[in-house]
């Protein structure tokens, strides 16, 4: 055994004693004594129960059997700001607390006044009867119609923990024979799908070169459509916020960093990095002019292009304009389309080649009309460039979340408590049926368009015709484009069933609200950072769940038993047993890599199990191995290599949203086209004091709102322009909608773009209208809701302009943070 994992045993024992006096006098000593040596410490200070969320790992603070306060672990290098709502939620005004039932739907059944959802009249009802009108529409659909009116695409962030309510979701409904699921998801559907063509791989998964190798060898690392600092606040998991680390040792070494950025964001400021205020989605053409310049001065590496990819010929005629459009993609030509001068153009591709060059980028501009093009042109760009594989050189597309550059440890990984199992075949699934599952963000376009047939990555499918979903853990009315359009499709559900721990837009949108328990109320474990497998953690319980909420474990444990397969659901397993399990299987597997790992009561007692990192992990340099030797490492594409042409593209024939090269092809709207309708482009970045929609029904609100509302950044031109200043009521609009946001009034944000965060709820003044306000700032009532292109179908929430106005009159009061006026 190469060594005891648990903190105190990895530190030699002088060290131990140092760190734990120093901790001592923190009062958190009992994090770092061995295992079984006192509860108490274990625990934090006397009444502190350590837990975790997708903000950090913290302390709860118990006092008279309230969660009084929570604090992050003494560990974490950089606390998020958003922990205090871990606490605020469970007793906010927001908070989910009773079964609710819509009153049209409990008095006349499914179908009922569909037009009056989202109006807020709701009537309490017992546990039993909420959870019985749910078992009798399901039992009724899965009977009467048959799978495919049942959708449980249900998408969503939910909490940290692997106890995972939509893997319960989907195995209640395939032991009940079946429903319509989603496939992908918003956050980088583009790049999941074209990577495989390109890389072979989802580059945007797994280990990436350690943050460590950068510091040590890039001369210039560019930060393009990407804010680190901003993104790692939160993970997919619980943050360890090593990214941070990251950062400030990055800022130590004083490395020359670029930014390419319609905001000037906050890494940028933290490394007080070149800002070049890029032309939002214009990233492809300045890809190409870089590439363009590389190519006409003959300053690209042509062995790494000839050694490592396949291709490039066909990519170069495009370039030169001997390709079907015939334009050269000179830096003038980029010039135009990015508003970055030619000159700085040519300047950044020669100092791209001038020394070791990381590019780092983000997921927005895969989220936009035709995503798939600017991750393929990155990495073209990168292939040319000819560092990949080099320690602290070529690209990396996750370095914003769950710290992916930190070094992996020799933790086992963690599997699921739970599976979703297999459709029972019940009932046999025509194909006329339509598809089993559909890609996530064409949610909207399936309930338009029943028995219609679209194109998915090759494949041409049919849309089934559902009438029935159940969402847990997740936000459709935060996440999904185009709210008016998305409100007129939702009513074709004949039954919704919502399942949360606050009253978002979705659970308002719902007939029947079924109120889940916080982490905080239920245990659950966890691997602190996913990727580099940084700690395991006993996510406590720290309180009783509060009002009538209770587990999803425990929620859908006694749906099935209302359902009649019980036992085939939980199998007799408590939560904690299955807690247990996935302890054990990660056990064996750390043995099995001479990892000992204590026994489950003892880890419990503990809390947190942290790993060590094997020396070589230090310094790993992605595709090092395919650089080294490009035969025998070869990349698992059909040629081996980096395919800048794809002949399995070609073949699918998608010419004019996905052509077989990275290609420039305008979006939809953008600030370059020809008579535009609306003026600004709007950014929907990620919250800085939020992930998504979560945490927005508590006090960390007082942190970021405006007059009441979302945030609207606005340049101080676009703002002088329009009589707005600095804290303005002001409306955004366009054909799609219109919301109330907040003005801030800001140089560090480019002029002709203004950005509201994504996650705002959604707050509409009048459901009756189709056109309705939304008086708090929801940014995808703007947004449109296309396709990426038929390759992914992922979602363009990055492709959208708007106008912005100063409000007049008396504002309509913000609501939504109340709950409906029978649930409180
Ligand atoms: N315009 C625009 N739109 C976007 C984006 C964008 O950039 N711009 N980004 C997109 C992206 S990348 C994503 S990932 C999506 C995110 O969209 P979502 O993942 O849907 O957003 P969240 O707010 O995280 O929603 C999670 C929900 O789960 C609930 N929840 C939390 N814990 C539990 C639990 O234990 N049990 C139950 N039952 N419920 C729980 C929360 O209260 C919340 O309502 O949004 C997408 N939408
Ligand atoms: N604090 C916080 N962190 C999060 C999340 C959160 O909700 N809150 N969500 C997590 C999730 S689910 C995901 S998927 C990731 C998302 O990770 P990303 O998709 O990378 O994040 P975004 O914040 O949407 O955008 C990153 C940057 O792209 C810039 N940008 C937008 N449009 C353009 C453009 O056209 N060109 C260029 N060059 N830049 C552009 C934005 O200004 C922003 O600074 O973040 C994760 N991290
Ligand atoms: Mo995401």
């Amino acid at each position: 055994m190469s060594s005891l994992s648990l903190t105190s045993c990895s530190l030699s024992r002088r060290r131990f004693l140092k760190v734990s006096s120093s901790l001592t006098a923190l009062g958190v000593a009992g994090a770092m004594l061995p295992m079984g040596m006192g509860r108490a410490f274990a625990a934090g200070e006397a009444g502190e129960v350590l837990s975790g969320s997708h903000f950090g790992v913290f302390y709860g603070k118990v006092e008279d059997g309230r969660l009084a306060s929570v604090r992050p672990w003494e560990k974490d290098p950089h606390p998020a700001e958003m922990l205090d709502g871990v606490q605020d939620i469970v007793y906010s005004a927001s908070r989910i607390r009773y079964p609710m039932v819509r009153r049209a739907y409990l008095e006349k059944g499914p179908q009922a006044e569909r037009d009056s959802r989202g109006a807020g009249d709701f009537v309490r009802v017992s546990w039993d009867q909420a959870l019985d009108l749910v078992a009798k529409e399901i039992k009724r659909l899965e009977d009467e119609e048959g799978p495919w009116a049942l959708y449980t695409g249900s998408y969503g962030w939910r909490s940290a923990g692997r106890m995972n309510p939509q893997a319960m979701l989907q195995r209640l409904f395939n032991l009940m024979g079946g429903s319509v699921s989603s496939s992908s998801n918003y956050s980088k559907a583009g790049i999941e799908a074209i990577m495989p063509y390109v890389m072979g791989m989802i580059e945007a998964e797994g280990p990436q070169t350690t943050f460590k190798t950068v510091n040590e060898h890039s001369d210039l690392v560019v930060f393009w459509a990407v804010d680190p600092v901003n993104n790692n606040r939160i993970s997919n998991t619980i943050p360890s916020h090593d990214e941070w680390n990251w950062i400030d040792e990055l800022k130590a070494a004083n490395k020359k960093t670029v930014f390419l950025n319609p905001v000037k964001v906050e890494s940028c400021n933290d490394l007080n990095g070149e800002w070049i205020a890029i032309r939002p989605q214009s990233d492809v053409a300045l890809a190409l002019g870089l590439c363009h310049t590389l190519l006409s001065e003959d300053l690209y590496d042509k062995d790494f292009i000839a050694d490592y990819t396949y291709g490039f010929e066909q990519f170069a005629d495009y370039l030169m304009g001997k390709g079907s459009d015939g334009v050269e993609k000179t830096a003038e030509w980029a010039s135009e389309i990015t508003e970055i001068p030619a000159d700085d153009i040519r300047d950044l591709a020669h100092r791209m080649v001038a020394g070791r060059t990381m590019i780092v980028s983000g997921w927005s501009t895969q989220r936009q009309h035709h995503g798939e093009q600017f991750p393929w042109a990155l990495v073209t760009l990168a292939s040319m460039i000819g560092q990949i594989g080099l320690p602290g050189g070529g690209f990396s597309q996750r370095y914003h979340l769950d710290a992916c550059g930190a070094p992996v440890t020799n933790g086992p990984s963690i599997g699921s408590p739970i599976s979703a199992g297999k459709r029972k075949e019940t009932k046999e699934w025509p194909e006329e049926k339509g598809a089993q599952i559909i890609p996530v963000a064409r949610v909207v376009d399936m309930l338009e368009k029943p028995g219609e047939s679209y194109e998915h990555n090759g494949g041409t499918h049919l849309y089934p015709d559902v009438k029935m979903t159940y969402w847990v853990g997740g936000n459709p009315f935060h996440h999904h484009q185009d709210r008016n359009r998305m409100r007129k499709a939702w009513k074709k559900f004949e039954t919704v069933v919502v399942q949360d721990i606050e009253w978002t837009a979705s659970a308002r949108f719902a007939d029947i609200v079924l109120p889940a328990a916080t982490t905080a109320e239920r245990n659950d474990i966890e691997m602190v950072s996913p990727t580099c497998r940084k700690a395991l953690l006993a996510m406590k319980k720290i309180i009783d769940p509060v009002f009538e909420s209770r587990s999803d474990y425990d929620i859908f444990s006694a749906l099935a038993d209302k359902l009649g397969i019980g036992q085939e659901f939980s199998e007799g397993k408590s939560e904690m047993d299955r807690i247990k399990e996935v302890y054990e299987a990660a056990k064996a597997q750390a043995a099995g890599k001479k990892v000992e790992m204590p026994e489950f009561d003892a880890f419990w007692e503990q809390g947190i199990l942290e790993f060590e990192v094997p020396e070589k992990n230090r310094d790993y340099v992605k595709h090092a191995e395919f650089r080294e030797d490009p035969l025998i490492n070869m990349l698992p594409t059909p040629t081996g290599k980096i395919e800048i042409y794809s002949k399995p593209i070609e073949k699918m024939g998608y010419t004019e949203d996905c052509p077989p090269h990275p290609t420039w092809i305008e979006p939809m709207e953008w600030l370059g086209q020809k008579d535009k309708t609306y003026p600004l482009h709007v950014n929907s970045a990620h919250p800085k004091y939020r992930l998504h929609s979560q945490l927005a029904g508590t006090k960390v609100r007082e942190q970021y709102t405006v007059a009441g509302r979302e945030p609207c950044l606005i340049n101080t031109k676009d703002a002088e322009k329009r009589g707005i200043a600095n804290g303005d009521i002001v409306r955004v609009f366009n054909g799609r909608g219109q919301v109330l946001a907040g003005a801030v009034v800001t140089d560090e944000i480019r002029p002709g773009v203004v950005r509201l965060w994504e996650g705002g709820w959604y707050d509409p003044e009048d459901v009756s209208d189709d056109n309705t306000i939304c008086k708090y700032g929801d940014v995808n009532v703007l947004t449109p809701d296309i396709g990426t292109s038929r390759l992914a179908q992922g979602t363009s929430a990055a492709t959208c302009m708007a106008e912005v106005e100063k409000f007049k009159g008396e504002a309509p009061a913000v609501t939504v943070f109340d709950a409906p006026k029978d649930a409180a």
